[in-house]
């Protein structure tokens, strides 16, 4: 089905769950104070996430009811690459709790009838400033109360994810990250690549970023400082300048030997970033750096950089590849799916 190539990932949910403002915060750098006064969304909006790969997101107001389509929408809406991102408000009311996970479980059973690879993510949202203590309790009540209704309604194979949100820290940016990595082809050979530049610079975290959205496709594989990856997605705007230049470098020559930035943060800390691209970029978080140190992270960094930009120029030839496929099978969808894609 054309309309089916590109990924797409369905946010859905009650009404005032947090579906627009959690697309505001990512896609538009929204400040999230301001999405208090949000209105409910009258009509689907679409955002384009064009990186490593394209995504389309779709914001479904909570007024749609995906539950009651006819077999052909249905089709259309669950059929193909799409996942399916459930917000539910945690801190609401019992009764629209007991709602949000009647409705998650309806959606579910209509998806995986139509598409038993769906990816289904939950997200357990606006929990904002909580103890982890709490939110693994509340995280832990919902699966039970998805757990028990999914079985009533005889949805016995059916792996949902779970992710605690908020749109005030950047639990939001990780967990999208996360599901977004499920859709990327290449995320294992971005990971190695990724911690073996960590191992051999001695670096702290590195991450593989979405500059428009800042969501990242892969990092090395230690374990992720959410702290951390703050930081880099925060002192993204300091180095807007010095990320511009290195663009500006790469769109007149694509092959360009840009030199990385380097920002001091404070206690020892260190960002440095290198376009891999005018879409992503490598966020590199070192300590303690003597200066003889930073001369290898700099080149530790170039060459980073240069097996990323091959891995990324295989990933185009393999989807060119695909879509030649694709359009020799239904050549008459070819001229739709090219507008498409
Ligand atoms: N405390 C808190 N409030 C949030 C968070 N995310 C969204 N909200 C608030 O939730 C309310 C509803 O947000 P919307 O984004 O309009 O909800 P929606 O799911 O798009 O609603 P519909 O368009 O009606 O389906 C707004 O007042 C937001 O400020 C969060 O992480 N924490
Ligand atoms: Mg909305």
């Amino acid at each position: 089905m054309v309309s089916n190539h590109v990924p797409r990932l369905l946010l859905l949910g009650l009404k005032r769950s947090g579906k627009t403002s959690i697309l505001d915060i990512v896609f538009r750098q929204g400040n999230p104070e301001q999405t208090l006064h949000f209105d409910g969304s009258l009509r689907v909006e679409r955002f384009q996430l064009e990186s490593i790969c394209n995504i389309t997101f779709v914001d479904v107001p909570g007024s749609l009811d995906l539950t009651d389509l006819s077999d052909e929408d249905a089709e259309l809406i669950f059929g193909g690459n799409v996942s399916i991102v459930f917000v539910i408000d945690a801190m609401t009311s019992e009764r629209l709790k007991t709602m949000s996970v009647m409705k998650l479980c309806a959606v579910a059973k209509r998806a995986f009838a139509i598409n038993p690879n769906v990816n289904f993510e939950v997200l357990i949202h606006k929990l904002d400033s909580q103890t982890i203590q709490f939110k693994t309790q509340i995280q832990r009540m919902f699966e039970r109360h998805i757990q028990d209704e999914a079985y009533d309604l005889r949805l016995y194979n059916a792996i949902f994810s779970y992710h605690v949100t908020s749109i005030f820290n950047c639990s939001i940016q990780i967990a999208l990250s996360k599901i977004i990595q499920k859709l990327v082809p290449q995320v294992d050979t971005f990971e190695s690549l990724l911690s073996s530049f960590v191992e051999k610079s001695d670096s702290h975290q590195v991450y593989l970023m979405d500059l428009g959205s800042r969501l990242f496709f892969a990092k090395d594989s230690g374990p992720l400082d959410p702290d951390i990856y703050e930081l880099t997605i925060n002192f993204f705007d300091l180095m807007e300048g010095l990320v511009e230049q290195q663009h500006r470098q790469l769109r007149n020559d694509p092959d360009a030997a840009v030199a990385t930035a380097v920002v001091e943060l404070d206690d020892n800390l260190y960002i440095s970033y290198a376009a891999v691209n005018t879409q992503v970029g490598i966020m590199n978080v070192f300590r303690n750096t003597p200066l003889n140190r930073s001369s290898v992270i700099e080149y530790n960094l170039r060459s980073l950089r240069k097996s990323l930009q091959e891995a990324l120029t295989y990933q185009e030839q393999q989807q060119l590849v695909q879509l030649h496929r694709f359009r020799q099978r239904y050549p008459d969808l070819s001229l739709s799916l090219a507008t498409e894609s």
